[in-house]
């Protein structure tokens, strides 16, 4: 019997027929892009969904992040983690600010708020902390650290969609958060994304940055660019969102069943549980630890050869690609953690799509590797 690879992710896609009402209704009024009803009906469920006062859809998490960082004036250099996707860095640069990298603390792969001070100059405008996988930031530290200097904090919270932690959603935090909802998401619009604000003064002009600047169909108060989120995505992220808790639901049982198994096995070792009160289980990721038998690249090499499409999400670091080697504090020996987190993740495959079998044979293969050669 040949078997199918199993990826990393697959978006969810509900019964086709249950789209086609959406459809039919973006074809009858003839309304497809440009702040139409679907729109407006998704930022007012997301918001009641996250617990949020105020949500702008965006195109995708990119420009939600580059809007985001203009609209709190960040500029010069801004304090950013290394250990994301690229986007967290690219937004930063295309706006024409450096990045200043800064390691992460073991826990929980998230900016080490004891390194942001040393890094600071006259040049920083605000800090770019990325919530990575869901994990929490040290929230109350930084924004001490951010009031202390007068800085702006812009979360990178493309991950962290759901996330609660006691005091409610992990994107009240900061002057602004950001959210992607990319298909590889664990809630998505195809493409999509979000900047989360706290005042309607804040939305509104977020709305306008979003849409060139545009007051009205005369007025145009400051430099905008076309971020629009269009209807078909937010039809759909209404659908998405009547299927999102029984999605989250079996994303938890699959992280529980992959704990469960693989947790005497040497040389492998999931992250501890963040602690957070709802999670969104959009990615798993699991470390071999320096004393497996063997190495993560090797590891790596005999899953996907079966089939088991594991990611090295994020490996390499940002500050190995180019374009960042030489940005302040990008240097292998400033960034141990970071380092050894990039040489040793691996991300299961984590979707509600996947079965018992499939998570079976998720296991089997990494077992069958790992304990092959001891
Ligand atoms: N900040 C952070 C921290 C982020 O992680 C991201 C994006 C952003 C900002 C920017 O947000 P966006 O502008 O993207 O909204 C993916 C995503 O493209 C990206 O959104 C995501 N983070 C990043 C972590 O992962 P790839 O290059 O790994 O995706 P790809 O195409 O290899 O897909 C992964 C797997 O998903 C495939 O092997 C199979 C499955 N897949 C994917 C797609 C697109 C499907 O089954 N169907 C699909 O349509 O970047």
């Amino acid at each position: 019997m040949t078997m199918g690879p199993l990826f990393v992710t697959r978006p969810l896609l509900p019964p086709l027929d249950e789209f086609l009402p959406y459809l039919e209704e973006i074809w009858n009024n003839g309304w497809v892009t440009n702040a139409g009803t679907f729109h407006h009906q998704l930022e007012a469920a997301l918001a009641k969904y996250l617990g949020v006062p105020q949500v702008s859809l965006f195109a995708n998490g990119t420009l939600a992040l580059m809007t985001a960082l203009r609209a709190m004036g960040a500029s010069g250099e801004v304090i950013t983690t290394p250990y994301s996707f690229v986007a967290t860095a690219h937004a930063l640069k295309w706006s024409g600010i450096d990045p200043v990298f800064v390691d992460i603390d073991p826990d929980t792969l998230t900016l080490d708020p004891d390194l942001i001070e040393a890094a600071i100059t006259p040049r920083t405008s605000a800090i770019l902390p990325v919530h990575v996988y869901g994990y929490p930031c040290q929230t109350e530290r930084i924004r001490a650290l951010a009031e202390r200097h007068g800085f702006k904090v812009v979360y990178d919270a493309a991950h962290a969609f759901g996330v609660r932690d006691s005091g409610g959603s992990l994107l009240r935090h900061g002057d602004l958060s950001i959210l992607s909802f990319h298909a590889t998401k664990p809630f998505h619009t195809f493409e999509g994304g979000a900047v989360i604000s706290h005042d309607p003064d804040t939305k509104r002009r977020i709305d306008r940055m979003k849409n060139f600047g545009f007051v009205n169909e005369t007025t145009v108060t400051e430099v905008g660019i076309n971020a629009k989120m269009n209807e078909l995505q937010a039809a759909f992220g209404l659908l998405h969102l009547r299927h999102i808790d029984a999605a989250l639901e079996r994303r938890s049982a699959i992280d529980a069943f992959y704990r469960m198994h693989l947790a005497d096995l040497p040389g492998l070792q999931p992250l501890p549980p963040p602690r957070v009160e709802t999670f969104n289980f959009g990615y798993c990721p699991v470390l071999v630890t320096e004393d497996a038998p063997i190495d993560r690249d090797t590891l790596f090499g005999i899953l996907r050869a079966q089939g088991v499409m594991v990611r090295r999400y994020f490996y390499p670091l940002i500050t190995e690609f180019p374009m960042y080697r030489e940005h302040r504090g990008a240097s292998a020996a400033a960034l141990p953690v970071a380092q050894r987190t990039a040489r040793n993740v691996l991300c299961l495959p984590i979707y509600p799509q996947l079965n018992e079998n499939d998570c079976v044979r998720v296991v089997d293969s990494i077992r069958t590797a790992l304990t092959a050669r001891t």
